[in-house]
């Protein structure tokens, strides 16, 4: 069979075409056969552009049926798929499409006008639009186009995404994805949690990461069967589709806001076989109240951009809290060589499911490899006599925001361009919603008489807001070490209590 994962996916798709894969919930379903139907004639579309295979097709768009539609077509045609997320500034698009060289940029139409110049200076041949009533230039595109029904022959070790990451440097590293890593960790998965025929996906999550766009879609692929996809999170509506549903996947915020609903509880979950969590750490009191509330015990599983899931609890046998389970089957995972001794280290990972570098970055790429191949994930980690693994904390300077990552390193280097700013440290701190929160401590030159809207105002259009800080504090001095490192623990501590509900 051939190695493209297009080619997996169609080989699992059921046997009743015209059963749906995805659900809408105002009725604008899509079945299998209009899936494939439509993935080929996209391919024709992205073909007729002159799209050739391993060229990038970079992808900004909101969350729709034809999005996924879109990513599929680029798989079907050997294109490399990059999603952005929605969030992202002209500014930050601005260095992805220098980076990558796309072919071909698809944004909304209200970005189209912005992101014009970026395209032109960047040499991008092809500025698409595609909106959230599927029209725009890329479905006129698709009109007069030949289907192409044909799956392009591709190697395992070909890509099939490359997904950016931000890092320690600040600056963002494009993870290389190929088709046997992605169709490893979907056929891993698919098994693992147990899917069975009739499973129904509540599907919430964005699709321009590995949690909403592989994991998720590429389970209910395998298990050809449906999901109900939704724009975005939304508490009430999640609680008239759990009832409808068999098996969710979300970060901890999803499920701190459904346990804030005061009409969710056992009767919503009576349903459901499987609450799946990850991208962030879920709190063991998290995990305990939602036992509790709904007699339901979330799986929580760990993995990264780099790698796709790595650990997971199991579907049977005990799923503790605070613990991210054990090696998926055919990973490899042990801690650093240089913390034994102690019991917990830094984790390193190896299987068919780690990518295959960062895009024109092999140096960064090397630096981030034992030399016997291991893939140095950044978190610290133990592992228990019997494999189990819980993550207790990074060696990477990093925030997790709902989900999303934010490298301080690259909120105080844009902080520090401006004027008045002395120097400043970014730092993540507890937060009830988000789990963490940004915070920015800022040195200013006295006599500007700098304040937190300034800071903000300044950076509205640089950074997504997500990165933006919640809060900004402006202090005399930072605290330093003997060495003259900023004592960011310090600092976390002194911040500690800023989001504390005072019940
Ligand atoms: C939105 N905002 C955030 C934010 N999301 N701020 C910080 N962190 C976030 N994650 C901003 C909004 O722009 C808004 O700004 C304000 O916060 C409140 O927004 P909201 O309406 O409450 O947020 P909402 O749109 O509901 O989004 C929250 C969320 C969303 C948690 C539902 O962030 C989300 O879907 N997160 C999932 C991320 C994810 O899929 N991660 C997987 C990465 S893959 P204002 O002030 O303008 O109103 C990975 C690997 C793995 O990590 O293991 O899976
Ligand atoms: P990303 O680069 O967005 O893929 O984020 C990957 C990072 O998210 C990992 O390196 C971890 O730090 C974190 N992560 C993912 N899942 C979990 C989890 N279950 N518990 C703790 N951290 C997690």
């Amino acid at each position: 069979m051939s190695k493209n994962l297009y080619a997996l996916f169609q080989s699992r798709f059921p046997q009743d075409m015209s059963a749906d894969f995805i659900k809408s919930p105002d009725g604008n379903n899509l079945s299998y056969r209009e899936l494939d139907q439509q993935t080929a004639q996209m391919a024709g579309a992205l073909l007729s552009l002159g799209t050739q295979t391993g060229e990038r097709v970079a992808v900004q768009v909101e969350k729709t049926k034809e999005a996924v539609v879109l990513y599929l077509a680029c798989l079907r045609i050997g294109a490399i798929y990059l999603p952005l997320n929605t969030a992202y500034t002209a500014d930050e698009l601005d260095y992805f499409m220098e980076d990558a060289r796309p072919h071909i940029m698809v944004c909304t139409p209200e970005k189209h006008d912005k992101l014009t110049p970026v395209a032109q200076k960047n040499s991008v041949p092809h500025l698409l639009t595609l909106s959230n009533t599927s029209t725009g230039s890329l479905m006129d595109q698709c009109q007069g186009a030949k289907p192409h029904t044909d799956i392009a022959d591709v190697t395992g070790d070909d890509l099939a995404a490359i997904l950016y990451t931000s890092g320690t440097t600040g600056r963002s590293k494009g993870a290389m994805l190929s088709h046997d890593n992605l169709a490893s960790n979907a056929t891993v998965l698919h098994k693992y949690w147990g899917w069975v025929p009739d499973d129904i996906l509540l599907h919430a999550l964005p699709i321009f990461h590995v949690h909403g766009l592989f994991v998720a879609i590429h389970c209910v692929l395998m298990n050809g069967s449906s999901m109900w996809f939704l724009p975005k999170f939304d508490a009430k509506e999640m609680i008239t589709l759990i009832p409808q549903s068999t098996v969710m996947m979300g970060v901890p915020t999803f499920y701190t806001r459904l346990l804030d609903q005061p009409d969710f509880n056992r009767t919503t979950c009576q349903n459901m076989r499987l609450f799946i969590s990850g991208s962030a750490p879920l709190l063991e009191d998290t995990f305990t109240q939602f036992e509790k509330l709904t007699g339901m015990t979330i799986l929580e599983r760990y993995g990264m951009t780099e790698a796709g899931m790595i650990t997971s609890n199991p579907l049977d046998g005990d799923r503790v809290a605070s613990t991210v389970g054990y090696p998926l089957p055919g990973v490899e995972a042990r801690l650093s060589q240089d913390t034994s001794g102690e019991d917990a280290g830094v984790l390193e990972i190896k299987g068919p499911n780690v990518f295959k570098g960062y895009w024109k970055m092999p140096e960064k790429t090397a630096e981030e490899f034992t030399p016997d191949g291991y893939f140095i994930t950044g978190d610290i980690a133990t592992i228990s006599q019997d494999n189990r693994v819980a993550i207790v904390g990074r060696a990477k300077d990093l925030i997790i925001s709902g989900g999303y990552n934010v490298y301080p390193k690259e909120i105080e280097q844009v902080i520090d361009t401006i004027e008045g700013v002395k120097e400043s440290a970014v730092i993540g701190v507890q937060h009830p919603d988000f789990g963490e929160a940004v915070v920015a401590v800022i040195i200013a030159d006295p006599t500007q008489d700098l304040k937190q809207d300034d800071i903000l105002a300044n950076l509205r259009d640089q950074l997504a807001r997500f990165k933006q800080p919640k809060n900004i504090f402006f202090l005399d001095e930072l605290p330093r070490n003997t060495m003259g490192k900023v004592q960011k623990n310090i600092l976390r501590q002194n911040y500690a209590d800023l989001y504390k509900i005072v019940n």
